[in-house]
């Protein structure tokens, strides 16, 4: 069974709908397998997102993404990394469809609410980033 990384982002925590989040993937038919609550550090998040080290965004993404607590969360479910990003809509909130966790709690394309892997191989690289063998119990 598939699993992803999903981020509820310092954003979606200063908004109090982290239980949001968490009830719309339940009602999706998703498992939670993994949760937990920190704070990272510049450095940290830097390296989360290493992948955009050379983008003009990626000084503001480890500064918004570093700004405060967040909740990762490991998500099981058939097809379940592809679904969370169409249950997430466009990274741009104004962008996103009716529905989506960004359109209803997004502020914009940096404050976005929600993470998810993009693929099978972001996933591997994220959930142990967060993650050890034991906490994740399916
Ligand atoms: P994420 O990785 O957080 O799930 O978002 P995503 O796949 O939809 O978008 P991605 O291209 O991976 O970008 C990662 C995060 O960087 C911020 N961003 N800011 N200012 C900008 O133009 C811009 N573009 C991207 C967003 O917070 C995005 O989620
Ligand atoms: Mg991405």
């Amino acid at each position: 069974m598939e699993r992803t990384l999903v981020i509820a982002k310092p954003d979606a925590v200063r908004k109090n709908v982290v239980g949001k989040i968490i009830s719309r993937l339940e009602d999706e038919g998703f498992k939670l397998v993994a949760l937990k609550k920190v704070k990272l550090t510049n450095e940290q998040a830097g390296q989360f997102y290493i992948v955009h080290k050379d983008r003009p965004f990626y000084g503001e993404l480890c500064d918004f993404m570093s700004s405060g607590p967040i909740v990762p969360m490991v998500w099981e479910g058939e097809n379940v990394i592809a679904r969370v990003r169409e249950i997430m809509g466009a990274t741009d909130p104004s962008k996103a469809a009716e529905g989506t966790l960004r359109k209803l709690y997004g502020t914009n394309v940096g404050e976005n609410a929600v993470h998810g892997s993009d693929s099978p191989e972001s996933a591997a690289y994220e959930i142990p980033f967060f993650f050890s063998g034991i906490e994740l119990v399916g």
